[in-house]
């Protein structure tokens, strides 16, 4: 792949760690960018070359696209991967990145920005054939809000067109209470987002979150990896993903994945991405569109054996996607457990040193982490510290791998999410994978569990 032969890595911690495998596997030179908090850190350590950006606060260095411009200079960096969160879904970024001759690895600015605005994705989504949720057309305003709502039915979902990730939502459960849930979430949306622009949905009760994995070469190709079931969250941060989803059988499967990936061609969607379903019932309703790469990203590696980063490299680089849709297999079931610094319980983050790291091996493990014994987690950042992703010819065959893996893996001198874990491989409803997105919180807030 001629196009790129060095990438700036935007980003720190597993994920770097992540796209700096890739970029080694595939022969291109890697620059790591670093505040002062992450001197330390595994990915600078691993990187061909490294750059001090700034100060621990985001917004001063993994945010600040002056510096990465700039350390794209000084480098000779050609393209730059952004990874997730930071600036991965910053269209201003892909733009100025574009004005410089650096190639971003990832969608085009504009499908940055229609995905980026609720009300915009899911039109667009809808004109595409992909199912959406019941609910209003466009913006909702004061004056014709309790029409909308009675017209969908209640309970209605207020949102925010500039949210996502469930910030800004109201629920209104009957007439009374549609005209504050409207005012509420629109100076909400103002303050936290600059547009008070909301939008009304049809309020599911108990849905699980379903997501297809899709990527395209944007010129009108595109595949879909099937689906990833993350309904166990808690305050909307996913806890354990799984794929396939419990929930669904190879018909359900191929018909919602076919669906999305015809989408992406009609889109000429270039990159990866991920279409976020609720599901209910039988039926699946769009929500959302992701166009980044995904915490959650390795399940879907490991039941179909293809490498996401490297299909992002090649499709930014011109060189298309290395598979065609029937080439696709699932192979099996994957489960990711998310490991934070965090008090198991109360999820406080736990920052401090790590005193003794030892990660679990072994068939069908694999262990996604920047951290190591004397490694000292900073305070400034997101606290998850690694990944596990635990896969098995069978959903039962996974579940007992991962209770074998989960009693070698040993993290010391912090607090982390690890035991919560080892409640949840023993519980009888996620065994028997029947759970929703309200399932984890209602299940932490019992006592003595
Ligand atoms: C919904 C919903 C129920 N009905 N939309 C929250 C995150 C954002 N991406 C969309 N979210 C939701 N949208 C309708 N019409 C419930 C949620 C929701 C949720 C969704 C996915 C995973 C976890 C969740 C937790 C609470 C609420």
């Amino acid at each position: 792949m001629p196009l790129i032969s060095k990438v700036l890595i935007a980003n720190r911690g597993e994920i770097a760690l992540r796209v700096l495998r890739a970029c080694k596997e595939l022969g291109i030179a890697t620059v790591a960018v670093h505040s002062t908090a992450d001197a330390d850190a595994m990915h600078v350590r691993l990187a061909d070359e490294s750059v001090c950006i700034g100060p621990p606060p985001s917004r001063d260095s993994y945010l600040n696209i002056h510096q990465i411009v700039a350390a794209c200079e000084i480098t000779g960096a050609d393209a730059v991967h952004p990874g997730y969160g930071f600036l991965s879904e910053n269209a201003k970024f892909a733009d100025i990145l574009d004005a410089h001759g650096i190639t971003f690895i990832g969608p085009t600015a504009d499908h940055i920005r229609i995905m980026g605005d609720k009300i915009t994705a899911k039109e667009t989504a809808k004109a595409l054939g992909i199912p959406v949720v019941p609910g209003s057309t466009g913006e909702v305003r004061p004056e014709n809000a309790l029409q909308i709502a009675r017209e969908i039915g209640f309970p209605v979902l207020i949102k925010a067109t500039a949210g996502g990730g469930g910030r800004g939502m109201k629920v209104a459960r009957n007439e009374d209470e549609v005209e504050e849930a409207v005012s509420t979430a629109r100076s909400e949306a103002a303050a936290a987002f600059g547009n008070d622009a909301v939008y009304m949905e049809k309020y599911l009760g108990k849905p699980r979150h379903i997501e297809i994995q899709v990527v395209g070469d944007g010129e009108g190709n595109a595949i879909h990896l099937g689906e990833r079931d993350c309904s166990l969250q808690r305050r909307h941060q996913k806890v354990w993903e799984e794929a396939n989803s419990p929930a669904l059988n190879v018909e359900q499967r191929m018909k919602i994945g076919e669906i999305c990936a015809d989408a992406m061609r009609k889109l000429k969607y270039r990159g990866a991405g991920t279409v976020e379903f609720l599901y209910e019932n039988g039926e699946f309703y769009f929500i959302e569109m992701n166009t980044r790469l995904q915490v959650e990203h390795p399940i879907t590696e490991a039941i179909t054996g293809i490498d996401l980063v490297h299909e992002q490299i090649r499709v930014a680089s011109g060189a298309g996607l290395s598979v065609t849709q029937d080439e696709i297999t699932f192979q099996g079931h994957a489960i990711e457990c998310r490991i934070n610094a965090e008090d198991p319980r109360t999820f406080v983050p736990s920052p401090g040193t790590i005193t003794h790291f030892h990660a679990p091996g072994g068939l069908g493990v694999r262990v996604d982490s920047g951290a190591y014994q004397g490694y000292r987690i900073p305070p400034y950042y997101d606290s998850l510290i690694g990944k596990l992703i635990v896969h098995g010819r069978t959903r039962v065959e996974c579940m007992m791998r991962l209770r074998r893996v989960l009693d070698e893996f040993v993290i010391d001198g912090i607090k982390t999410t690890l035991p919560l874990f080892q409640d949840l491989i023993n519980n009888q409803d996620i065994a028997n994978g029947d759970y929703d997105i309200h399932w984890l919180e209602h299940y932490l807030a019992q006592p003595g569990e």
